[in-house]
């Protein structure tokens, strides 16, 4: 998790990431001016699309300051979204693809779940291609 000095720029780093099951992630708060999160797209956390595989289980790292972490160990196969609470329309979002991306909702396009907010278009944006993950293993902000 990362920002400027004067806030007005904030993004996850690396923003897509390829690993094997059974791996942990950890997002460290490396932002010195700012609180971030680290939540699975998933209607669990704030009624939110499911954007994880099916049967794997959402996370929501609640607020980080500056330094702290939080690590979760993924292993059901696919993909999974996420994003930060307080800057979602910011853009700040991730990828991270578990294995292979298989049949995951965002590959399947399911239908929202009722009542879900949508996400925001920049939010959407910011996605790396799936392809993209697959093909460097790592995709780092512009
Ligand atoms: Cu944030």
């Amino acid at each position: 998790m990362q920002g400027n000095a004067d806030g007005s720029h904030v993004w996850f780093d690396p923003l897509g990431l390829r690993i094997e099951p059974g791996q942990t992630i950890r997002w460290i708060n490396l932002d010195p001016g700012n609180s971030h999160t680290a939540t699975a797209y998933h209607p669990k956390n704030f009624e939110r699309p499911l954007r994880i595989p099916e049967g794997a289980k959402p996370w929501n790292s609640d607020y980080l300051l500056p330094n702290e972490s939080f690590a979760v160990t993924l292993t059901v196969e696919g993909v999974y979204d996420f994003y930060c609470v307080p800057h979602e329309h910011a853009g700040m979002v991730g990828r991270i693809i578990v294995g292979q991306p298989g049949t995951s909702p965002i590959i399947s396009s399911s239908s929202q779940p009722a009542g879900s907010e949508p996400l925001p278009e920049s939010a959407l944006r910011a996605f790396p291609p799936v392809e993209e993950i697959m093909r460097r293993g790592i995709v780092r902000p512009a």
